[in-house]
């Protein structure tokens, strides 16, 4: 174990090791999360916009930098694992399963409708593509173990990475899951945090704090990292380095610090917007100040 040295925090910058032109494109890949869970909710008439906001770079990252994928198989057996603990963000992870062929990309246009497998929170049994079924917060990162574990006794050299909110740490399962993580050494589990700062209904650190965040994961084993959320070449470079790190024989956990409603104005500085809906004229506002805002970082 290298726990003995990981102790400092790392925050990993911007780094030259990503080239323009893959920042251009998860750029792009982060803006059209955005756009798609817009036009997504817009079907649906409520859903959650800002935790998918807040996690469109990381979702961005993983799908078209980092996970091991091919298109059109979601049931490649060697795929890397993807696990929402906030499964309520779903809605801005089905068009990119869709866009990699996972289903057919008109499934969308019927999202949370009578009869479509695309429901406010995703449904491994029904949603290719969809490794775990959540939306009850705090079992993810139980089942990413479970995974990492399984596939390492397979033989197999796959990743599972685990997206939990910030409130979702108040959830006892979380710890449970961190300190057999560790324990079991399992070194392709790695959780993302979408530390937003904000829950359902107010400030996590209001509600009941969770800081020192990063100290905890450290306490508790974990290789941590902290990383801006929406900086895509920080991302990538960080996740890079993780898989190329051979050495380690810990899980990690990063600690991506974000906004929740990142890109829409007032969702980003009022905390109501957890769940909603947007009239068609604030939905064409939001689409205008999106595509305004183009990269955003
Ligand atoms: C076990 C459980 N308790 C309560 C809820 C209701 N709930 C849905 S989302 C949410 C807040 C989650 O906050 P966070 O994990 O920070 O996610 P984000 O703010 O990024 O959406 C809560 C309490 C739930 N889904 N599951």
């Amino acid at each position: 174990m290298t726990a003995a040295t990981n102790t400092a925090p790392k925050i990993a910058a911007a780094t030259k090791d990503i080239d323009a032109a893959t920042i251009a494109r998860l750029e792009e890949r982060a803006l059209f999360v955005r756009l798609e869970t817009l036009r997504l909710i817009g079907v649906a008439k409520v859903g959650h916009y800002a935790s998918a906001f807040s996690a469109a770079e990381i979702f961005a990252t993983l799908y078209y930098d980092t996970m091991r994928l091919k298109r059109g198989e979601p049931k490649w057996a060697d795929r890397d694992r993807f696990l929402m603990g906030k499964g309520h963000a779903a809605v801005g992870l089905f068009p990119i399963l869709a866009d990699w062929d996972f289903f057919p990309k008109d499934v969308l246009d019927g999202y949370t409708r009578l009869g479509n497998p695309l429901g406010d929170h995703p449904d491994m049994r029904k949603v290719p593509g969809i490794d775990f079924s959540s939306g009850s917060i705090g079992h993810a990162l139980s089942g990413g173990l479970g995974m990492a574990l399984g596939t390492r006794m397979q033989g197999k050299d796959i990743n599972a990475y685990v997206m939990l909110g910030d409130g979702e740490m108040q959830e006892g399962q979380v710890w449970e899951a961190a300190l057999s993580a560790a324990h079991h050494r399992a070194r392709n589990l790695i959780a993302i945090i979408d530390r937003n700062g904000f829950q359902l209904d107010g400030r996590v650190d209001d509600i009941m704090g969770i800081e020192p965040l990063a100290a905890k994961w450290r306490a508790f084993n974990w290789d941590v990292h902290e990383v801006n959320g929406h900086d895509v070449a920080a991302l990538a470079a960080l996740l890079r380095r993780i898989k190329a790190d051979t050495a380690r024989e810990m899980p990690v956990c990063i600690i991506a610090h974000t906004i929740k409603g990142k890109g829409v104005s007032y969702m980003e500085t009022e905390p109501g917007w957890h769940l909603g809906y947007l009239a068609p004229e604030d939905e064409a506002r939001a689409i205008a100040e999106l595509k305004r805002g183009g990269a955003i970082r």
